[in-house]
């Protein structure tokens, strides 16, 4: 196997045995089978476009098949023998559309003709010859830039799956979806288009994120500053985790009067904050911390818990039986519940003890999504321009097990007292919890939400150039983010494209980024690495 994807890669350069994340190289050669596959689909949703067919069936299949592969998603090789042949099942009935729309289906070999093995180890067999080093005459510097927008297409299809789930869609981001795999085929391309196309990767994310933020505001209302309890009420206990807010509303309604109380992990924080999911009076506080911590955190847990989507790792024998997966998660010998009838985890919550007593805790705040914080712009700009805010920081995205992501708890807690900290996705648990007081009534900590809420970041961050007649880049705010998996590559794209320069990443560059691509990105963007908390923190305020 070979994959580096993620951050934790191992020795920042690639997973050769088996993956860091514990993925298994049979998983990894089906996800590279599976990637194959949807390539062969895009190239005949290519041609597909050119004579207008775009058939929906096939477009939510992509994005699902595409997330499936997303990092600390999917871990059950027999969920992606299934997709494998789905896959093709669907590439063949899009040729047959195409045909009969007057358009061209005949490939001569890749993916578009691929036929997949008749069992598991035919597939594996398959996929071991098509993974990202398969064809080493492939120049490094290329190979960087088209597995570059194979990541970002990884994010943007999760946003989209995210999006559509919601009832959210548009052609256009499938479009790029098929025009961006299809063209990590084409050996006619340089460099210069490869980078065209990966800003445009992140341009089209916009769109995508801009469709999930309608579905998650339209169906649940603009998220409200909410205060959330950290530790637990005594009853039986079901814990959501992952970033789906509809599975987290069909839980909740499938609980309403068992005497359970329900709880979020992780991304599922600033739920919370949501109108519409705040209204249930069993939807009670806030468990654990980031994901990668929850080996230790869901073998304490004493009630059932549920993955909605990523970040599952593997589950401790002493908690194999109360956890459960839904929609792409999966894990091998965990109970999958496909059909959205939570039954199996409610019925597991009502067997374990649950909290015998109350536990006190802390509360943090959620709820500062661009609604929220425009709605007290007036004071934010008034703030800006007395002097009483000096400076803006946007310390978000995704946590992980490094040491040296503690730089993050370091910046935040060294920030001065006259600056604000914006902060969205997981990275945010390593310092949520701290009281870092306000400036003038406005709290020094804003919780904007999951890494899904990026488009309200970004929305709050044009709505305070417009007020200040400037470009983002001239505004007293600087980004530093910290970046694990997929989305967070496709949410950096869309910050590039947008323009946004000197972003700070961290804890260390992508492995898949080669020298002379990152000399790319810094010469037109000034992206650079973070170096200390005290050192970055004194080079932005000078
Ligand atoms: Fe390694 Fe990350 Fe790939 Fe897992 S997803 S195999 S940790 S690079
Ligand atoms: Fe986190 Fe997995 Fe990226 Fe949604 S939950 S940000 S890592």
């Amino acid at each position: 196997m070979f994959c580096f994807q993620c951050e934790q890669t191992a020795k920042g350069e690639g997973c050769t045995k088996i993956g860091v994340c514990g993925k298994q190289p049979e998983v990894a050669a089906l996800q590279d089978l599976l990637i194959h596959a949807t390539k062969g689909i895009a190239q005949v949703a290519v041609e597909g476009t050119k004579v207008g067919v775009s058939d929906p069936a096939v477009n939510q299949f992509a994005c699902e098949a595409i997330f499936s592969t997303l990092t600390n998603v999917d871990f059950d090789p027999a969920r992606f023998v299934t997709l494998i042949d789905e896959a093709v099942k669907h590439r063949e009935a899009l040729k047959a559309k195409v045909q009969a729309a007057g358009g061209s289906a005949a490939f001569a070999d890749g993916p578009a003709t691929f036929t997949p093995a008749g069992d598991q180890a035919g597939l594996v067999a398959q996929g071991e010859k098509v993974g990202i080093q398969a064809d080493p005459s492939v120049n490094p510097d290329i190979r960087s830039l088209r597995e570059l927008i194979v990541y970002g297409i990884k994010g943007l299809a999760a946003y989209a799956d995210h999006a559509r789930i919601l009832g959210q869609e548009d052609e256009s981001v499938y479009a790029y979806i098929y025009e961006g795999l299809a063209a990590t085929l084409d050996d006619t391309l340089g460099a210069d288009e490869y980078v065209g196309l990966a800003l445009k990767c992140g341009e089209v994310n916009l769109k995508a994120m801009e469709l999930l933020d309608a579905g998650n505001t339209g169906t649940y209302g603009h998220p409200v500053p909410t205060a959330v309890p950290l530790g637990a009420k005594k009853g039986k206990a079901i814990l959501v985790s992952g970033h789906d807010l509809k599975d987290l509303e069909t839980i909740l309604k499938q609980t309403e009067g068992k005497g359970i109380n329900v709880y979020t992990h992780g991304e599922m924080l600033p739920c919370h904050g949501y109108p519409e999911l705040k209204k249930y009076g069993h939807f009670y506080g806030h468990y654990g911390t980031a994901w990668q911590n929850q080996a230790k955190e869901f073998a304490a847990f004493p009630g059932a818990i549920v993955m909605t989507t990523n970040c599952i790792q593997k589950p401790r024998e002493t908690y194999q039986d109360n956890i459960f997966t839904t929609g792409l998660v999966g894990w091998p010998g965990v109970t999958h519940i496909a059909d959205k009838d939570f039954t199996p985890a409610i019925e597991r919550a009502m067997a374990l003890p649950g909290f015998t007593k109350d536990v006190p805790g802390k509360q943090v705040m959620v709820g500062f999504a661009r609604n929220a914080v425009m709605g007290v712009a007036p004071q934010v700009i008034e703030a800006v321009k007395n002097k009483a805010i000096r400076h803006f920081f946007l310390v978000g995205g995704c946590d992980g097990a490094k040491p040296g992501r503690d730089y993050y708890t370091e910046f935040v807690e060294k920030v001065p007292e006259d600056c604000v900290v914006l902060t969205l996705a997981c990275g945010k648990f390593r310092f949520f919890d701290k009281d870092l007081g306000d400036i003038g009534g406005i709290p020094r900590l804003l919780d904007i939400g999951q890494c899904n809420d990026a488009h309200s970041a970004i929305q709050i961050a044009v709505a305070l150039a417009n007020a200040f007649e400037c470009g983002v880049n001239d505004l007293p705010l600087s980004m530093i983010l910290s970046w694990y998996e997929q989305k967070a590559c496709v949410i950096l794209l869309s910050l590039l494209h947008l323009g946004i320069k000197d972003i700070r990443l961290g804890p260390s560059l992508p492995a898949f980024i080669t020298p002379n691509v990152l000399d790319v990105l810094v010469k037109n963007f000034n992206i650079m690495p973070i170096g200390t908390a005290e050192g970055d923190l004194k080079a932005i305020l000078g």
